[in-house]
């Protein structure tokens, strides 16, 4: 089924953007348009600067995982480059269902030549003869995208046997996910593209040692993905001159909610979150701001000059995750939407350790009770009920195996604290 139209991109065409400068502005279905707008250059830097020479520019650019983790980039390929074990493969995780991200959707749908490009450029850099797209199943417009990219390129000698003539082969593949948000966790990804339950394994061994098959792999987001075009093409000290000394480079943020323009917005790292909101057009009445998604935090209206790095954000005691920005004014219920993402939560997840599968449910019961009380005004059980609430979240923090259990308190806890939900 069709889905509405990719939201807005407010800025497309501003040949100021790094990320977003094709998007809007070429024809998604042309190979040739894409390389007309500066296509394929940064591949044939790569083969210039030979593997370890792609390796040595993207650890100097101080690229770091775009996905919410923001682990650095460099580090992960030169690990997976280093494995005596083959085949290595190359995963790209384009499961994109953090609750208000679409950036990745906006990529692959307006410029899906350049995702084509990127993944073969950290095949090469890493010794992966074969990719997996791993696309979110609810996107259907940029399934058809890539697939046509995927088609193209391969026609053109852009994929297969022998690379533009340099006698360097390799091939995507892609696989659509089925709407679980667990399978954007990277080793449930990998579960679900071998034919097996959508479960995380438990980490270590890393990926980069056992991944896919149990060899070697690279995962990594689309937005980092796309990231290595500039790297190659303006060189790593350009690139790492973008944003902060801990946050380099250009970032896309999703901004949705009480906002006049909501869509994606690419800023250098270090914009405040009221320079964002400000581009967005932000509604009077703005009483609560949620950074980084469900798995994210909730801040104040008054703390907007949290700037917007990783470092910032966790100085701040939050985090920017995949850049969700999710603005709410006074009209939204806080005790509804909190009972929204914790049901969330309890839906996804995957149920394979306890502290998850019987902390979420619990978690969601005490919401429903306080979202009475609170609509009751009787107040009586709430301190009982916070008490059950913060003793459920550490449990769930400190003994899930992965993400999702551990940050599934992450935003009821910011709105007990931060904003004080239920006073
Ligand atoms: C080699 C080591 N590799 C870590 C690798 C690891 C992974 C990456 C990050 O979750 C977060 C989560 C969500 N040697 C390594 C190593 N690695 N140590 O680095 O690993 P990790 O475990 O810190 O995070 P993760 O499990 O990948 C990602 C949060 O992001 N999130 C958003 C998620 C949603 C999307 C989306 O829709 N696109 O990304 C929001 O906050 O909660 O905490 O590759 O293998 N020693
Ligand atoms: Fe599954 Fe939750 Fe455990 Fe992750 S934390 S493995 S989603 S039950």
């Amino acid at each position: 089924e069709e889905p509405p139209a990719a939201m807005a991109v407010p800025q497309a065409g501003d040949p100021s953007l790094t990320l977003l400068r094709r998007v809007g502005v070429v024809d998604p279905s042309s190979l040739d348009d894409y390389r007309a707008h500066g296509g394929y250059t940064a591949l044939r830097r790569a083969f210039e600067l030979g593997p370890a020479g792609v390796i040595r520019e993207v650890t100097d650019s101080g690229l770091v995982g775009r996905g919410g983790a923001a682990f650095p980039t460099g580090r992960k390929w030169q690990a997976t480059a280093a494995q005596p074990d083959h085949p290595h493969y190359l995963v790209c995780n384009a499961d994109e269902s953090e609750p208000g991200t679409f950036k990745d959707r906006v990529l692959m749908e307006g410029d899906p030549y350049a995702l084509v490009e990127a993944m073969t450029i950290a095949a090469y850099a890493t010794g992966a003869h074969q990719g997996y797209l791993y696309l979110r199943g609810e996107y259907p417009r940029a399934l058809r995208r890539m697939r046509h990219a995927l088609d193209r390129a391969r026609a053109r000698g852009l994929l297969g046997d022998d690379i533009l003539g340099q006698g360097y082969a390799f091939d995507i593949e892609i696989r659509r996910g089925a709407g679980a948000y667990i399978c954007g966790e990277e080793t449930a990804l990998f579960n679900s593209i071998e034919g097996y339950r959508g479960e995380p394994r438990s980490k270590p061994p890393f990926p980069v040692e056992k991944g896919l098959f149990g060899r070697p792999t690279v995962e990594n987001n689309v937005e980092t993905l796309v990231n290595v075009l500039p790297i190659l093409t303006m060189g790593a000290p350009a690139y790492a001159a973008i944003g902060t000394r801990r946050s380099t480079g250009p970032k896309l943020f999703c901004v949705s909610g009480s906002v006049e323009r909501p869509g994606i917005y690419e800023l250098p790292f270090g914009a405040t979150l009221g320079e964002l909101l400000e581009l967005a057009g932000v509604r009077e009445g703005l009483r609560a701001v949620l950074l980084g998604g469900a798995a994210g935090g909730f801040v104040r209206p008054d703390e907007t000059d949290i700037p917007l790095t990783f470092e910032g954000t966790r100085e701040a005691g939050t985090t920017l995750g995949s850049g969700v920005v999710m603005a709410f004014d006074e009209t939204v219920g806080l005790p509804r939407l909190l009972l929204r993402i914790a049901e969330f939560f309890r839906d996804e997840s995957c149920g394979q350790c306890v502290p998850c599968r019987v902390g979420t449910v619990r978690q969601e019961e005490a919401l429903h009770r306080l979202a009475a009380q609170h609509a009751d005004r009787t107040g009586a059980a709430v301190s009982d009920d916070i008490a059950l609430l913060r003793e459920v979240g550490r449990a769930m923090r400190d003994a899930s195996i992965c993400g999702l259990g551990q940050t599934a308190w992450n935003a009821v806890e910011s709105a007990i604290d931060r904003l004080g939900a239920y006073e």
